[in-house]
Order: structure tokens, then sequence, then C-alpha cells
């Protein structure tokens, strides 16, 4: 029977370049909590999506040359797009909101009009100061050193004909809300927005833009469009089908939790209950606010670049592997710095030593000494040691501690109670040496069923426990240790024994590979420097040409430049010259030529040796390096994805030397 209703979102992200691994650690940790939440046995409503309007998309799309619309569904639906990436991800998401849906577009348009009827919205001037990456206002007040407080990048002036919410008129109850309330977690954020926010006076928002049409109508006022936050935050509701016949969720599941990187609790903590408060309906349950991802001690974005693909690490070390990675190593209210050295000491340490290890070393152990099947009688023992006891214990207790984190939005608390769990089990294994029990199978043989069947136990209950972040690897352990259906549930995982003694056990591939660090580190490095490459190519143009010349040169002029066939007798790096080769050339003279020419990052000196070139030889002798050198050689000069390119002129190698261009 469910134990009621639960409605968790994740954020709707911005298509304005594909997604990073901050977003995925956002949706990753939001489908642990749900997949956690029906493990429970609630019917949960999990919602992601994508946030598709403003002035940054019209911009981006302008750049690319194609409209915003076909921006966006490339970037959401496109291969390697955000649908794509949380498929791979295994993202449980019971519904996808885009703002450029047409039910969302209409609700937003009636919520809009019941906040302007209710007199909370009122036409004014906007003077400010516009931050363009971030699509934010400031007031002078709130930038930090005179640039954006969020991104630290500078901000223009902005002054238009606007529509304002009055969020002053409910900052009393949001203040209420925040400081009386658990609402807003972690409970360091509060004193951050009321300190910074609320009491230094809320401002009137703006909530209409004139200066950009890519954005949902004001149907009563034309020319207006719907200022980005307000779209956006009504998502929550506009997709369980609130002010829409689309869905008729919104009875059903709203209020909901809000999972939100801590950049954006200021929208979701003041100006999104303020929202609902206007239009008269239920406050939001929670908003958490995570902390961010630091590569290199400075925040990932789309918009600095210096993001990390999650495609990359979910290729080279499995979906599971990250997901459990991105939710053990950082506690997820703080920022945490990632690294690839420290994704790979995680997957060694706690995936492949500690819980690969046990159910390795228990499956194989099953196996060797009894043929994969346990004897009944197996769960109990009359020789129980004090260990066994310790080991149970904690065991049948994790259910609680693990429940209790996540309760508490922490899943890296959850999980360390887990590999506490697994860390005494391994412990066990050693204590009780199944290996040493097993040499005298008469005297022992009962003893080692009753080891294994507890190691089995722990494994499964850690199993269950570990599925919200890990689905498909545990899935396959509940495969190899035996654990039949009735024994993979949240009720089974705090009943001590509820695997049945013979049920088969089968030693499976091995779960969670070590990772050689050295090679897989320098593989990564490869992999996303192509990666990288890739996309500062696919931003440049292929082949770009140096326009031609408006100025005439007179014939006579150009008649005077000497242009001869050459062959290449020598060539050589001029010493102390990365750029410089110099060439000895038969020009049909019968005396050698000396020219030097830059081009030594295009061309090896022995590949030219016997090339017939060309080379203009009536220009003055020049010193280079301190060599002479009497001419130019002739090349095809060209950019190619943003490099200069080069190509010397070569002829057939039938043309003598000396022959005259002309
Ligand atoms: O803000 N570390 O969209 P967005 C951790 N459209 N999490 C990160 C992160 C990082 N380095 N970078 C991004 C928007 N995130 C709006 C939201 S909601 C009504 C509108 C995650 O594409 C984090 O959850 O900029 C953050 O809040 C979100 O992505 C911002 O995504």
């Amino acid at each position: 029977m469910s134990k009621g209703n639960f409605f968790i979102t994740t954020p709707i992200y911005y298509p304005s370049d594909k997604l990073h691994i901050g977003h995925t650690y956002c949706t990753v940790a939001t489908d642990a909590f749900a997949r956690y939440k029906r493990l429970c046995g609630y019917n949960v409503m999990f919602l992601t999506g994508t946030d598709e309007h403003g002035q940054k998309i019209e911009d981006k799309a302008r750049e690319a040359g194609v409209t915003p619309k076909q921006f966006v569904d490339n970037i959401v639906a496109g291969e390697g797009g955000v649908l794509d990436l949380w498929k791979l991800m295994n993202i449980s998401n019971d519904r996808f909101v885009r703002t450029t849906d047409d039910y969302h577009v209409q609700s937003v348009q009636k919520i809009f009009k019941k906040m302007y009827d209710k007199g909370d919205i009122y036409k004014g001037k906007y003077v400010g100061k516009y931050c363009k990456p971030c699509e934010s206002f400031w007031t002078d007040s709130q930038l930090k050193d005179g640039c954006c407080p969020d991104c630290g990048r500078p901000v223009v002036d902005a002054e238009e004909e606007a529509y304002f919410f009055k969020l002053s008129k409910y900052a009393d109850r949001i203040q209420d809300l925040l400081e009386n309330t658990d609402f807003l977690e972690p409970r360091s954020r509060v004193n951050e927005m009321v300190n910074n926010f609320i009491k230094p006076g809320l401002e009137d928002l703006c909530v209409s833009r004139t200066s950009f049409s890519w954005g949902i109508p004001v149907d009563f006022d034309p020319g207006h469009v719907v200022y980005v936050w307000v779209d956006a935050l009504s998502n929550y509701i506009t997709a369980l089908g609130y002010e829409n016949d689309r869905y008729n969720d919104y009875e059903a599941f709203w209020p909901g939790v809000n999972i939100v990187g801590k950049e954006i609790v200021r929208f979701h903590s003041i100006i999104w209950p303020a929202m609902l408060m206007s239009i008269e309906e239920p406050l939001p349950k929670k908003c958490f606010g995570h902390g961010w991802l630091l590569l290199d001690g400075g925040k990932m974005s789309k918009s600095k670049g210096n993001v990390v693909d999650p495609y990359i690490l979910a290729e080279k070390f499995g979906v599971d592997a990250l997901r459990f990675f991105l939710m053990r190593t950082f506690p997820f209210g703080s920022d945490g710095n990632f690294s690839n050295e420290l994704l790979i000491q995680t997957i060694n340490t706690d995936l492949a030593n500690d819980l690969g290890n046990i159910v390795s070393r228990t499956t194989a152990m099953v196996g060797k000494y009894f043929g994969g099947t346990l004897p009944e009688g197996c769960a109990t023992c009359e020789t129980a040691q004090p260990f066994d006891t310790e080991l149970i214990g904690m065991a049948t207790a994790l259910r609680d501690n693990y429940e209790y984190a996540m309760e508490h939005f922490a899943p890296h608390k959850a999980l360390e109670e887990i590999f506490k769990v697994i860390q005494r089990a391994n412990k066990y294994i050693d204590e009780n040496a199944p290996w040493v029990l097993a040499k005298d199978m008469d005297a022992n043989g009962e003893r080692l069923a009753h080891v294994l069947y507890n190691l089995l136990e722990t494994t499964r209950i850690c199993g269950i426990l570990l599925t919200p972040f890990m689905p498909d690897s545990c899935a396959k352990l509940f495969e190899q240790i035996g654990s039949c259906d009735a024994c993979r549930t949240w009720d089974s995982a705090a009943v001590w024994g509820s695997r049945a003694e013979t049920a088969p056990v089968t030693k499976g591939e091995n779960l969670f590979p070590r990772v050689d660090v050295q090679k897989a580190i320098e593989e990564l490095e490869a992999l996303q420097a192509a990666k990288a490459e890739e996309a500062r190519r696919a931003s440049l143009p292929a082949v770009e040409i140096e326009p031609q010349s408006e100025e005439f040169v007179d014939f006579d002029t150009f008649c005077k430049s000497d242009f001869r066939v050459v062959k290449v007798k020598a060539c050589e790096n001029v010493k102390k010259s990365e750029k410089l080769l110099k060439f000895t050339l038969d020009d049909g003279t019968g005396t050698d030529r000396q020219i030097l020419s830059g081009i030594a990052k295009w061309y090896k000196p022995e590949d030219l040796i016997g090339k017939t070139l060309v080379a203009i030889v009536n220009l003055p002798p020049r010193k280079m390096m301190g060599q002479d050198s009497c001419g130019m050689l002739i090349s095809a000069v060209h950019n190619e994805y943003g490099e200069e390119k080069l190509n010397l002129l070569m002829l057939d190698d039938a043309i003598p030397a000396g022959a005259k261009l002309c």
C-alpha cells in the first residue's frame, strides 16, 4: 500500500549549452531521493526539465544562425542532449517540462494575470544593472566590486518600461517562513537570505521585459514578455496541471520539495514563495540548496567553459560508479572540489576494495565450499561469536540510520553508514578466516555456512539501501547473492534473516573492477582534450580565407617580380630558431641559391629534399639569424578551425629548375 504522494524536482536547466557534471550532480541526487522514496513505498512524482526562454538563448540562437526554438530543440532533444544525458545517467524522472511547451505557456499567462488582478503586479520603469550571462537584474547596492555578485562579470545599465511584482508586500511572511519553519535547508542559508536580501529591504521585482521577444507574451499587454524567473519557477506547478488541462496532478502532488543549487536559493526561497502567496496557493514543502562542484577552486559553469563532461566519465567508469562517486564524496549542502583522481580513488576504495571485495569473496566461497547453495539451518548457529552479534546488530540498525540521513537530505551520510557496515563485514571475513574453517569441513562446515550466510545477509541489506544510488549494479548484485524480489524491499532491509538459507548463489561478473589510476588519468585527459578540441572546432569556421585585395597593382610592377622554378638540393633547421628552415636550391643558374623560410611548423626538412618549388628570386637579400636569404619561397595560406595552415607551392618534377613563371 502506498505511503502517500511525494513530489520532488530539480531546477529546470538552461539549454544554452550542453549540460555538465554540475547539473548531473543535482539531477542524480534528486533521482536518488526519488528512488529512495519509491523504495520506502511512496507514490513519487519526480520532475525535471528545461528553462528555454530569455535573452541569452535568443542571442545564442542568433549566433548559431537558427531560431531560438531550433536552438533549444537541438540541445534538449538532439543527439547527446539533455534527454540523452538523463537516459544515460538512468534518471527516473516521471515528467520532463519544457517552458516552451504550450500548456506551460498558457498556465504562466494565467498565473501572471492572477498576480496582476490581485494588484501585486504594476507597471513601472526599470533602471538598474543587468548581468547577461546570469539573466539577473541587480541594484547598485547588490553589486560586488561593481560586478555581478553571482558570477563576478561586468554588468550593463538597463532602463525600460516593465511590470513589477510587489515582492516587498510579502517580506514579513517570507522572513517568518525562513526563520520559523524548516522550509529552507541547510539552515546556514537562512541567515544569508535574511541578512543579505530581506533585512536591507526587499525590492519589487521586475517581471516583464520589452527589449527581447523570446519569452512568454504578457497576453494583456503585447510587447512585454514574462521575465524569465516568473516563467521558470511556475514550472513546478504547471507541470502538475495547475491552470491547464494537460495534467491533473496538482491536487495530489503539490506542495513538493525543490532541490536547487545554492546560487538560485534566493529565487526559490524568496521569490517563489511570494509568487505562491500572491496566487494563494500552498507554499513548497522544502527548498534544499546544495553546494557547487568546483574545478580548481572555481565554480564550473557553462558560460565560463571550465566544465567536466559527464558523458566521458560515464563511458569510462560506468554510470553507477559515477552516480555513486557524486553522492558519496561531496557533502550535499557544501561545495566540493571535483577531480579525476578523487573519482578513481573513490571507485577503487569503496567499490572495488570494499563492496566488490565482499561480494566477490563471499560468492566465490559459497561456490567453492558449498557448490553455490548453503545448507538449511545456516541462518542460525549454536556457536555464535561476539563478532557475529556485532555485525548483525550493525546491519539490522542500518536502515534506520540511513533513513534519518536521507530524510535530512544527506545522501553522503547515508552512504557513509552503509560503508561502515561493509567495512565491518570485510573485517568479519578476516576474523573468521573461512579458508581456515574450510580445511576441516566435518568439524567446521556448519560454522562456515553461518559465516557466509551472515555475509550474504549483510550484503543484501546494503544492496537494498544502495539501490537508489546504483540501481543497475544492485540488481546484478542481488542476482549474484540470491536475493529474491521479496527480500529486496524496504521492509526486508530491516529484517535480518529475510534471505532464504538455500537460495542459489552465483559468482558473476566483477561488478566493480579496479581502475589503474595512471592509465585511466592519461586516457581521460586524452579523451577530454579530444572533446575540448571538438568543441573548439565546432565553434570556429572550418576554412577561412583572407579577402582579396581591393587595390590594383599595375602590370609593369607585377612583371618586375621574377618567379622561378627551384629544386631543393638540401634543407635543414636553422640552429636556435624554431621557425626557420634553410634551403639550398638549384635555380637553374648553375650557382646554388640560399633561402631561409619560416615554415618549420609545417614541414620537416627531410620531407622537402628533391621537391620542385616556386621562389621569387629578385627580392633584395636579407639577413635572418645571421644568415643570408636570397629570395622567398611561395606558399598558399589559409586558416583552418582558427589555426593558420601553410602549403608550399609544389610543381611537377618534370619542370626544369630556372623555368620562369609568368
Ligand atoms: O539556474 N555544481 O539553470 P542552470 C553543482 N534555469 N551544481 C551545479 C553546478 C555546479 N558547478 N552548475 C550547475 C538555472 N549546477 C535556471 C533554474 S529553476 C526554476 C531555473 C546545477 O542551467 C545546480 O543545481 O544555470 C544549479 O542550481 C543548476 O544546475 C543551475 O542550472
